[in-house]
């Protein structure tokens, strides 16, 4: 793993109606994720937070605007702010750890990486595909389209963001997770192949076997890695501050395990830690499990 770590503190709610998202990585920081990074052995610079033009006062959730898309504007002005700190971390040769704030946050974290690599590999952990459009989305909230957009399908001016045409490519796409797909994003999964593991294959071959064949369908064809990783992905007892919370997640346990073998793996290059709603948790649990993932992607071991 790269040692030299930014934190990039993406304060978005945008991509979606809830508010008190937009506190998350203020949420995470005081969980201790810099000492917990430091304790790892990391060289940590915290470039502070990324913020949109306003944040809490819910009647400036505007109504969808663009194509039926909730805050399309601040979304795209959001991506465009967040994808300029994060490529500059790249091209300095350190490690942007985006912290979030919703996951609209990763149009921008992923368009700000990608142009650095042949090949970006993304795993998306997480209980949602995040890959519909304005015609499959079932709410309109953009958090819940930033692979599509990543993949090069939605809103033009998205996937066009900070450098013209689609990030990623489907067959570099690993979803580890899944368990609340809408049609659209199924129909799009099947198209194109993309490899998916659901909870119920989890709990079937085994997370070390499901991250061994991530780890070895990736290996060899990406020259970086993007983890995105969504705390909506944990069982909601493990994360309940979150705001689309979805019933037989995984265990932090489990996903302790993957962030250990994607740190033996070595292939890992750039993290987002998202959808931390501190107004919805219980004290600041679900942060704190975000710094306990993050420890161990950077090499925490339990012997
Ligand atoms: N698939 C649903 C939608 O598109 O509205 C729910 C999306 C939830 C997205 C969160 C970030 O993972
Ligand atoms: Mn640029
Ligand atoms: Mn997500
Ligand atoms: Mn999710």
């Amino acid at each position: 793993m790269n040692h030299k770590v930014d934190i990039i503190g993406a304060s978005t709610s945008f991509g979606q109606p809830k508010l008190g998202v937009d506190l998350g990585p203020d949420a995470i920081r005081y969980a201790g994720l810099v000492k917990a990074l430091e304790i790892q052995g990391m060289n940590v610079e915290d470039k502070g937070n990324i913020t949109g033009q306003y944040k809490v006062d819910p009647t400036l959730h505007s109504a969808k605007e663009e194509m039926g898309l909730l805050n399309f504007e601040q979304v795209k002005d959001f991506s465009i702010e967040l994808a300029e700190e994060v490529e500059s971390s790249v091209k300095l040769g350190r490690f942007p750890l985006i912290l979030g704030g919703d996951h609209s946050l990763s149009i921008g974290s992923i368009a700000g990486i990608s142009p650095n690599y042949e090949n970006l590999g993304v795993i998306w952990f997480d209980a949602h595909g995040d890959l519909n459009d304005s015609e499959t989305s079932p709410s309109g909230n953009i958090h819940g389209m930033p692979l599509a957009v990543a993949c090069g399908v939605g809103h033009e001016s998205l996937v066009n963001l900070h450098q013209p045409g689609a990030k990623v490519k489907p067959e570099n796409v690993v979803l580890i997770g899944m368990r609340d797909l809408d049609v659209g994003e199924r129909e799009y999964i099947k198209e194109n192949n993309i490899l998916t593991f659901t909870v119920t294959d989890i709990k079937e071959k085994g997370m070390a076997n499901v991250m061994k064949e991530a780890i070895n369908y990736l290996g060899n064809k990406v020259d970086g890695l993007h983890l995105s990783l969504d705390v909506d992905g944990l069982d909601p007892m493990e994360t309940p501050g979150t705001g689309t919370p979805v019933n037989g997640g995984m265990s932090l346990a489990e996903t302790q395990l993957a962030m250990s073998m994607l740190n033996d793996s070595e292939l890992v290059t750039s993290l987002d830690l998202v959808e931390v709603n501190p107004l919805l948790d219980e004290k600041n649990m679900t942060a704190e499990k975000a710094v306990e993932i993050a420890s161990f992607l950077f090499g925490k071991k339990q012997l």
